[in-house]
């Protein structure tokens, strides 16, 4: 049972995972009940990769839907500037024999053969089409980072930002190129316009590197891209639109599937919640399909956020290396400190998923996975970061470096603790039914129990032990406070012979006894001690 209660966080980090997942291939099965997803059936006239018409049908009529065609010849001009698409491209080909796997984990000689732009199906909810956006939006600056991406990718996503985005929205494309084995791969695109390139000198990873870029950035809203997306129809305009209403907001679109082995661009599903919106506790299932929704955790890729809310929130935790981690870091902060994530099912970004990281850890995958994630956990989850710690015991005893900074930050922007973002942000995540760490306090051959309502707290005869404890004398950890229900043991002051009492549970007030498992003592059950200084506690321990 202790086992279920330890997983509680990797179920909160599996279930979202798996839960992306499930929705992402979702589409692809035939579902139980009709929606207007299932009743929609799109087919595509054209041939692949040829700019055409698409039908879709619904309740048995047709549809016309127009997919976003390639520009002309003049447009493309416009488009890349003097940039030689054609020597780009070519200048790095699979050589025949090669495993088109091999360097990037992805189809390479597909991607190459499907050339710099395509027209992809129009992904959204039908309604999507006919909302409309202020006509006043702020522009955007774009930050990509990318270590050795193959070019046809990037250049595939550059060009979908530029193509299918309102032109004045796109005020750059920052690339920052994270030490890649060619520094032609970035510094040629700058030729396109609105396209910066900065190249660090040594590897960063993704995190600074998404710091650098960002730091550089001349628009008032941030939008940060993979090296292999593609952007789909009106992908923009509704992120803006929701950051401009209200600057504390992170929001980031639907990720549909780009299949790493024939370059498909697949429709994930828009029910991310299957219909049920949490806060008002009712079906929503059109809503569902075109409305904003919050969510607890964002992938971590592709998102906007405004600027100075960025930097105010304090970017990124630029202690953490190459990649993992960040994502589930930023969601904390950006609800505990006072924000809040969504996703806009009306924006679709499509993302090559790859089943393996093409691209070296200096210091070993697993090695900078446990210390990024342990510098999450250290920070943000309180007495939570147990379960993670349960879930990953090799984390333990691994190098995290200095939190101080971190925790300074949290303290200086006056966040709250992750019981609130628990039960408030993800309420839905019923932690299983758990045997908790129950244990009477024993003082010589007394134990500490409540008296009455008023907080009073007294030593007496120990009445059970077991699963009979009385309420009175039964004492929860839930580290590192000491409960009985809502409240919390407490001192009443820092000085000798002060008295102790119970009060409602705060993670920050260092009145509150901090208990700490020591392990397990039979037949009593679990045994908790205290380390604390025993004269600040002198009811108990005198
Ligand atoms: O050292 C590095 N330097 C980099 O610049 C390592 C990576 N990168 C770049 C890389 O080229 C890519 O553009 O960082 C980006 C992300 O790396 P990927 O694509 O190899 O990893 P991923 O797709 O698994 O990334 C997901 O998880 C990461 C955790 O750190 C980041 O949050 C990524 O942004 C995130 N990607 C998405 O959320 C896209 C949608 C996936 C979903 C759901
Ligand atoms: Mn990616």
């Amino acid at each position: 049972m202790r086992r279920i209660r330890a997983n509680a966080i990797a179920i909160l980090t599996v279930a979202w995972i798996l839960g992306t997942f499930y929705y992402l291939w979702q589409d692809q099965k035939p579902q139980s009940v009709p929606s207007v997803a299932a009743q929609t059936r799109v087919r595509n006239h054209g041939q692949k990769g040829v700019p055409g018409r698409l039908e879709i049908h619904r309740d048995e009529r047709t549809i016309p839907l127009i997919v976003t065609p390639p520009p002309q010849t003049e447009q493309q001009r416009q488009l890349l500037g003097s940039f030689d698409e054609k020597a780009y491209l070519s200048a790095r080909q699979l050589k025949p024999g090669d495993d088109p796997y091999r360097e990037h984990a992805f189809n390479l000689q597909e991607s190459d053969r499907l050339g710099s732009e395509r027209a992809i199906r129009d992904t959204r909810h039908y309604r999507c089409a006919s909302l409309t956006y202020d006509s006043d939006l702020p522009s955007t600056s774009i930050i990509i980072t990318f270590h050795n991406e193959a070019r046809s990718t990037l250049l595939r996503t550059v060009k979908s930002v530029l193509i299918r985005s309102p032109p004045p929205l796109i005020q750059e494309i920052i690339l920052i190129d994270d030490f890649s084995s060619d520094p032609e791969d970035c510094q040629l695109l700058a030729q396109i316009p609105k396209v910066r390139c900065l190249r660090n000198i040594r590897r960063e990873g993704l995190i600074r590197s998404r710091v650098r870029g960002a730091s550089t950035a001349s628009a008032s809203i941030l939008t940060f891209l993979d090296s292999h997306c593609e952007v789909n129809t009106d992908w923009l305009q509704p992120m803006i639109q929701r950051v401009k209403e209200d600057h504390t907001r992170v929001v980031s679109p639907i990720i549909d599937v780009i299949s790493l082995d024939n370059f498909a661009y697949l429709a994930a599903s828009a029910d991310l919640r299957g219909g049920w919106d949490p806060t008002t506790h009712t079906h929503t299932h059109i809503h569902a399909r075109t409305h904003a929704r919050t969510t607890p955790v964002i992938a971590g890729g592709i998102f906007v956020m405004d600027k100075s809310w960025f930097n105010h929130l304090g970017q990124y935790d630029t202690h953490m290396d190459i990649w993992g981690g960040e994502n589930f870091e930023l969601s904390f902060r950006v609800w505990m400190c006072g924000g809040s994530l969504e996703i806009l099912p009306c924006s679709r970004v499509g993302h090559v998923f790859r089943k393996r990281h093409p691209y070296d850890f200096p210091e070993g995958n697993a090695l900078t996975y446990i210390k990024n994630t342990r510098r999450a956990a250290e920070v943000w989850m309180d007495e939570y970061k147990q379960y993670y710690y349960s879930a990953r015991p090799s984390a333990q005893g691994k190098a995290f470096g200095s939190i101080a900074d971190r925790l300074t930050l949290r303290r200086k922007l006056n966040c709250k603790p992750f019981r609130w973002y628990m039960e408030s942000v993800y309420p839905e995540l019923r932690v299983p039914e758990q045997e908790a760490v129950f244990s009477l306090l024993k003082q010589g051959g007394l134990c500490l129990e409540t008296r009455g309502t008023d907080g009073g707290l007294g030593l007496a005869e120990c009445k059970s032990i077991g699963t009979n404890k009385l309420p009175s004398q039964k004492w929860e950890l839930i580290e590192p406070l000491i409960r009985q229900q809502d409240l919390c043991l407490a001192i009443s002051a820092f000085t000798a012979g002060s008295k102790v009492k119970m009060e409602p549970c705060n993670i920050k007030e260092p009145r509150q006894v901090r208990g700490r498992l020591l392990g397990v003592a039979e037949p009593e059950g679990k045994a908790l001690s205290l380390p604390v200084d025993l004269h600040s506690y002198p009811h108990l321990w005198s």
